[in-house]
């Protein structure tokens, strides 16, 4: 017997598409208990939530967050809003009882996510934040050949996050699409927004950071702003690279920029162990890159694991070997993983807390920056 999960989501934008495809399209392929029904889309903007509503099969739409958060008929709040109002919102849905699903990354910096967290944990509410890439069953079957201790001593991590969608200097800041851009609503440039990414796979994979050195830029100085309508500087890091050390002793690498003209989102890592190394690309998401070096001299070299068959992770729910699939499966199983967590009792993660350690590595990023010396995690 399936028991309903009410699903009530703050905001429409891109990622709330991605997250209500997921909650549509996961009973369709994943046996769980709980099925999320699309029960509220809340917006300010009434008619835009009513066209959202219509074309997703939400059943009701509100324009105030806290009325649909003090609703009966709902459970699960996802928060889909700039990062500016994740801690206000997340902290009413705790003390409301509601679980949330949250957008990353899960706060302006490390103090909000610190409150978020207790107010999860005092509320004993079920918590995720969708970091989706850790579900590209690529990355999860690099999760499983690590965890056997393939690879062995690890030696360095590496990962990129290179975008060109704000070269344009007469580009706007603020407002719907380009709240990305303005420092009071987004709390950082790339990095809250890309590395964040790179750094939660990174801790996953290979775990904790210890200390980090940066470097920031910003490349455009000043850009109208949408709810002004008066050029304003911009605040946020358009590129931000940095070195780290990791808990285990390898070092690592990475780079952001939202100016690397000809790349739309190219996240790829690799990572360099003593028996081998594994490298991915989100252009080639299906594939997986093993190095062992423990194959025969004469035939040893990179081998690509096309990640498609139905003992990987999560293809066995989809289609026959094979087949492949895309960036959107990666929120669906992340709901499939947060629904199995309801039932098992064993949270899904990222959770909040897990979400914090990499706000923490952020934070620590954009401090050394400013300073530009080597600055531990705290
Ligand atoms: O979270 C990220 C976004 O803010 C995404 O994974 C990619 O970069 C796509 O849009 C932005």
């Amino acid at each position: 017997m399936s028991k309903p999960l009410n699903i009530g989501m703050i905001g429409y934008g891109f990622m709330g598409k991605a997250h209500s495809n997921a909650y549509r399209r996961v009973s369709n392929f994943f046996e769980t208990e709980y099925k999320p029904v699309l029960k509220a889309i809340c917006a300010r903007n009434e008619e835009a939530a009513q066209k959202f509503a219509d074309t997703w099969g939400y059943e009701s739409v509100e324009t105030d967050w806290r009325k649909m958060i003090a609703r009966d008929d709902i459970d699960a709040v996802d928060i889909c809003v700039p990062n500016n109002l994740h801690k206000e919102i997340a902290i009413a849905c705790a003390e409301a009882g509601k679980m949330i699903l949250c957008e990353k990354p899960i706060a302006l910096n490390s103090e909000e996510g610190e409150e978020m967290c207790e107010a999860v944990e005092k509320a004993g509410v079920a918590n995720m934040v969708w970091y989706n890439y850790r579900r590209v069953p690529a990355v999860t079957f690099a999760k499983q050949i690590i965890e056997r201790g393939d690879l062995g001593r690890i030696f360095h991590y590496r990962a990129n996050f290179l975008q060109d969608w704000t070269i344009a200097e007469d580009l706007p800041q603020g407002g719907a699409a380009l709240w990305r851009l303005d420092v009071k609503a987004a709390g950082s440039g790339v990095t809250g927004d890309l590395l964040a990414h790179c750094i939660d796979t990174a801790i996953w994979l290979n775990g904790s950071i210890d200390n980090v050195t940066a470097m920031t830029e910003t490349f455009v100085k000043e850009r109208m702003h949408n709810e002004t309508g008066k050029v304003e500087p911009v605040g946020i890091d358009d590129a931000c690279a940095f070195l780290c050390r990791f808990g285990n002793g390898s070092m690592g690498l990475f780079e952001s920029t939202r100016y690397a003209r000809g790349h739309k989102a190219l996240y790829t890592f690799e990572i360099n162990g003593e028996n081998g190394s594994l490298r991915w690309d989100l252009h080639d998401l299906n594939r997986l890159e093993y190095f062992n070096h423990g194959d025969e001299g004469t035939v040893r070299g990179w081998r690509t694991i096309h990640v498609t068959d139905g003992d990987h992770p999560y293809l066995g729910n989809w289609w026959v070997p094979g087949l492949c699939l895309g960036y959107e499966h990666s929120f669906v199983h992340q709901v499939a993983d947060f629904l199995k967590g309801l039932e098992t009792g064993e949270p899904a993660a990222p959770t909040f807390r897990d979400a914090l350690e990499t706000q923490r590595v952020c934070d620590a990023v954009l401090a050394s920056a400013e300073s530009g010396s080597w600055t531990d995690v705290g």
